[in-house]
């Protein structure tokens, strides 16, 4: 396989940058080092960290109006895999790719095989009832797992075993679901049935696991449908966690709230009672605007990172959520953005790891208030880029990445081997 991103192009970036980064890196030391912090222990953190690519996400996306695709647009999995490889050959914090069934459909040998030639895992697999697939027989336009029809909702149960069954000789541990079910008029729906019916589907899903497999369940409280969804908060979604069992769990896409919602205390209750399952990561201004994480509100995803980390230092039981980029990107090259978007994530998990924990808890203790928030904001103010672009140079990737990306010639490349598509789909899930 030729090599997606020239190692000695990279060698090169790496070199023309190192004297500054490591007088930066010392300095940030320095400063650390006065608050009690080793600043190689932090690395070594960092460094170990990883978010997964949603398959989706290397695509250019869309919105309701309009898509404009980009040159070299991924025109199946195989291509998508090279995208999220040039991403984790950079970033070094991508480890693992999460799939989407049926547009990811491919031969598990081939899928297997082809992802670890680029030392990439799968994350969790996403299944799709929320549009029609040209094979099936029974439409979703009124809902799938929670349809008043019983074969529709055979076949959406049927769909999330055939998920299960793909992840399972690929290597997955995870199904996440998300369903666009719901309803558009007050009185078109009856909530309490159309819940039976959900969760009575979701037995049979949970049912097909294999043992060391984990369900997420994702939450989202408006679109497709306007007026009710049926999982529509993380309360309705702790209680499906409860009803299926120990493998089940909560997801929280962080732009599947009302606006100015606390996600942040969302992800400590869930915490608390072990059943948070993991994220998706992106960013937004009003609704599930699909942003690049950070992008907007970047002390929002630091808070929901102080709350990981308070979770780790006190060993929270059951505590190992999946990380998952969620993303749509409209008018960017989808690759810069993942690559910003995984940065941004680790960023705040290393100005989270900053935190003076013990100091936090005095100023909680006295209620002095003013202290602690100054806490928080303390980490937040402290630029951890030394720390991330040494952790990232360190383990083979890009002091910049997006720098390095665009002197590679990577996309230049690819849109001379893949002709544009016409109409392909984009995913906003
Ligand atoms: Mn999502």
């Amino acid at each position: 396989m030729s090599e997606l991103i020239n190692t000695a192009l990279l060698e090169r970036h790496n070199a023309s940058r190192l004297p500054s980064l490591k007088r930066d890196y010392e300095t940030l030391g320095e400063q650390l080092d006065r608050r009690g912090i080793a600043i190689e222990s932090i690395k070594r953190k960092v460094a170990g960290f990883g978010v997964a690519i949603p398959s989706w996400g290397v695509g250019t996306g869309g919105t309701r109006f309009a898509r404009f695709p980009g040159p070299g647009e991924p025109r199946d999995i195989f291509d998508k895999l090279a995208d999220c490889a040039a991403i984790q050959s950079l970033t070094r914090a991508t480890r693992s790719v999460s799939l989407h069934i049926p547009w990811d459909k491919a031969d598990p040998k081939r899928l297997k095989d082809t992802a670890e030639s680029y030392g990439l895992r799968f994350d969790a697999m996403n299944s799709n009832t929320f549009q029609d697939h040209p094979d099936d027989r029974y439409s979703y336009k009124f809902g799938s797992l929670s349809h008043t029809d019983a074969a529709t909702r055979r076949q959406a149960v049927d769909h999330n075993i055939e998920c299960i069954e793909i992840g399972k000789t690929i290597g997955s541990k995870a199904l996440t679901v998300w369903i666009g079910d719901g309803s558009n008029f007050p009185g078109q729906s009856n909530f309490t049935r159309a819940f039976e019916r959900y969760l009575s589907s979701m037995r049979e899903v949970y049912e097909a696991l294999p043992e060391d497999w984990r369900i997420f369940t994702e939450h989202k409280m408006y679109e497709p449908a306007f007026y009710s969804t049926v999982v529509q908060d993380w309360g309705t979604n702790y209680l499906i966690a409860q009803e299926l069992g120990p493998k089940a769990f909560c997801l929280v896409d962080l732009g599947h709230h009302a606006p100015n919602v606390n996600i942040e205390m969302i992800v400590a209750r869930l915490i608390q009672f072990g059943k948070l399952g993991g994220f998706h990561f992106n960013d937004s201004k009003y609704g599930d605007d699909d942003l690049d994480a950070g992008s907007v509100d970047p002390y929002r995803l630091f808070l929901v990172f102080n709350e990981l980390v308070d979770a780790e230092h006190r060993n929270a039981p059951g505590f190992n959520p999946a990380h998952m980029l969620d993303q749509s990107h409209n008018v960017t090259d989808p690759i810069e953005s993942l690559m910003i978007s995984a940065t941004e994530v680790v960023r705040s998990y290393a100005q989270a790891l900053l935190v003076d924990r013990a100091a936090l808890e005095a100023h909680q203790e006295a209620n002095d208030a003013l202290m602690a928030t100054q806490t928080l904001k303390s980490a937040f103010r402290t630029d951890v880029e030394p720390i991330l672009a040494m952790a990232r140079v360190e383990s083979g990737g890009a002091a910049d990445p997006v720098a390095a990306y665009r002197e590679s010639g990577y996309r230049r490349k690819v849109a001379e081997e893949r002709p544009a598509v016409k109409g392909a789909g984009g995913g906003i899930v």
